[in-house]
């Protein structure tokens, strides 16, 4: 277990990080800012399915005290912050699973319903 708020503030933001960077290269690509590669984009979008799982366990309580954007909502509503995780990590395994097929709606359409998942959580449960 972490010893520290800042240990776990620490672990969830190095998971969101990752996440970022990885999912920022798949966007990159669907917008046509790169050449679209279905071997890296999979490999990107398993990556994310992986890592969504990680940032849950970090939300300790406590924890939204510290050099961090959650809100204490996070806290105060914490059965629907974790549902919205939840979907995050359900809508990030169906897109690991799209980026395998060759069908661009399909791989666009669960690209966009991650990117929702993200910013939905984002929108009520993160600082400006
Ligand atoms: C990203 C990123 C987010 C989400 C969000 C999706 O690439 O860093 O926080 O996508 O903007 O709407």
């Amino acid at each position: 277990n972490f010893e520290e708020p800042a240990d776990a503030i620490k672990y969830r933001q190095s998971a969101f990080s990752l996440i970022a960077y990885n999912f920022g290269d798949m966007g990159a690509m669907l917008k046509g800012k790169k050449p679209f590669d279905a071997s890296v984009f999979s490999s990107r979008a398993d990556n994310v399915a992986a890592l969504a799982k990680l940032p849950h366990e970090g939300f300790i309580a406590g924890s939204d005290q510290g050099d961090t954007e959650a809100l204490a909502k996070v806290w105060q509503d914490k059965a629907d912050f974790d549902s919205k995780m939840t979907a995050f990590q359900d809508h990030a395994a169906a897109l690991a699973i799209a980026a395998k097929s060759s069908d661009q709606n399909q791989i666009k359409q669960a690209f966009a319903n991650t990117g929702k998942s993200c910013k939905g959580c984002h929108d009520v449960y993160k600082k400006d």
